[in-house]
């Protein structure tokens, strides 16, 4: 016989050779969305949600996209607790504008997740039930005013860092909305700053506290950028898909680079004795992170790992009537609405 999908032996049932002839075609169909797709991403386009793709490609979006979006709800938490003893009104406001802003990106994130038909109910309860993970960063807490100025500086300046080329990810809903984010989280890095400096030209006493607080940080922020690229399991397939498009360890030394001298304009020291500038690569050299604490950070192990998710699940909790009200709210007015068409 000429192909394998007309290869039955002979006296087979009829319906086995439909489904053999069934399968050839159904299999030429997948090779050509497959093509169609591979075309797209070689060709550096965009995906959108109605366009065929590879099972694997919309799982690793959810993960990807669904971390992300946790890590900005709980990073929310951090700060929040700082919004009633900011020092000042202009700096309570600037606070509330700013987590206020998380929340929002969290939502766009949570949309464009859906896009790739997994609910934000089974985001949420995965997130709740301590399976999805988010940043390791907001599993550290926020001992004093100048951890907030931290935050802003470093935290929001290493996730720009990685957010930045996620705005030309190939799946068009998690670039666009990431362009949005970009724009907002720019701000929040440079109030960071700012917050920072206004410290460092203040008392002995603020000065230090600024500095206590970059020391605290520093390393937990070179983590965030995830394992070094020979211990990331994602990165390779990440990158062949055009969702990541800068590594892991490139992306921790172009931020490396770029915050040293903001922290000489600030007047810090970053701890770490191996930092200096190595002519030869044109970049800074820097010390070795402490992997084995980021990975029990990670996996639950971190020292406000169960305060946050507890804190998480009961403002859902605490919200459910929420839901509830506008789910009851919008039942009504297209009740009402479909009542006017009949009537008209
Ligand atoms: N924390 O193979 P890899 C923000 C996990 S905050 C926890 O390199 P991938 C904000 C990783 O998920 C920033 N887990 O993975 C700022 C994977 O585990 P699974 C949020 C981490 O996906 C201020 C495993 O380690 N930004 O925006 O290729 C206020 C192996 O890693 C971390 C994003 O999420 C970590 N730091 O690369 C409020 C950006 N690093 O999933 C909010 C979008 C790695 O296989 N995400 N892991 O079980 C990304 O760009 C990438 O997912 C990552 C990791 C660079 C994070």
């Amino acid at each position: 016989m000429y192909t394998q999908s007309f290869n039955v032996p002979d006296g087979a049932a009829p319906a086995q050779a439909v489904a053999a002839v069934l399968n050839a075609a159904q299999q030429q169909v997948l090779q050509a969305a497959q093509t169609k797709f591979d075309a797209v991403i070689d060709a550096d386009g965009k995906i959108e949600p109605k366009d065929w793709m590879p099972d694997a490609y919309r799982k690793t979006l959810v993960r990807q996209i669904s971390q992300h979006a946790h890590s900005e709800i709980v990073g929310m938490l951090p700060e929040g607790n700082w919004i009633s003893r900011a020092p000042s009104l202009k700096r309570k406001a600037i606070l509330i504008a700013k987590v206020q802003d998380e929340g929002g990106h969290g939502l766009y994130l949570y949309s464009a997740a859906e896009t790739l038909g997994t609910s934000r109910d089974q985001m949420l309860d995965a997130l709740h039930i301590g399976r999805a993970k988010y940043s390791s960063i907001f599993n550290y807490p926020t001992l004093t005013w100048a951890d907030v100025g931290v935050i802003g500086w470093l935290v929001d300046g290493a996730a720009i860092m990685n957010q930045i080329p996620l705005c030309r990810c190939s799946y068009g809903p998690y670039a666009r909305a990431m362009v949005r984010v970009c724009k907002e989280e720019s701000f929040h890095q440079r109030q960071g700053f700012e917050a920072l400096l206004a410290m460092m030209q203040g008392s002995a006493a603020q000065q230090a506290m600024v500095q206590d607080a970059v020391n605290r940080w520093w390393w937990k922020c070179l983590a965030m950028f995830g394992p070094p690229d020979a211990d990331s399991p994602n990165s390779v397939q990440g990158m062949r898909w055009g969702i990541k498009r800068i590594s892991n360890d490139d992306l921790r030394q172009k931020f490396v680079d770029a915050t040293v001298p903001q922290a000489k304009v600030l007047g810090v020291t970053l701890p770490d004795p191996d930092l200096k500038w190595n002519e030869e690569r044109g970049h800074h050299d820097y010390g070795q992170i402490d992997w084995d604490e980021f990975w029990a950070t990670v996996n639950g192990n971190g020292p406000c790992n169960k305060e946050r998710l507890a804190t998480r699940v009961k403002a859902h909790e605490d919200g459910q009537w929420v839901r509830e009200a506008a789910m009851a709210h919008a039942q009504k007015q297209a009740t009402r609405q479909a009542q006017q068409q009949e009537a008209a």
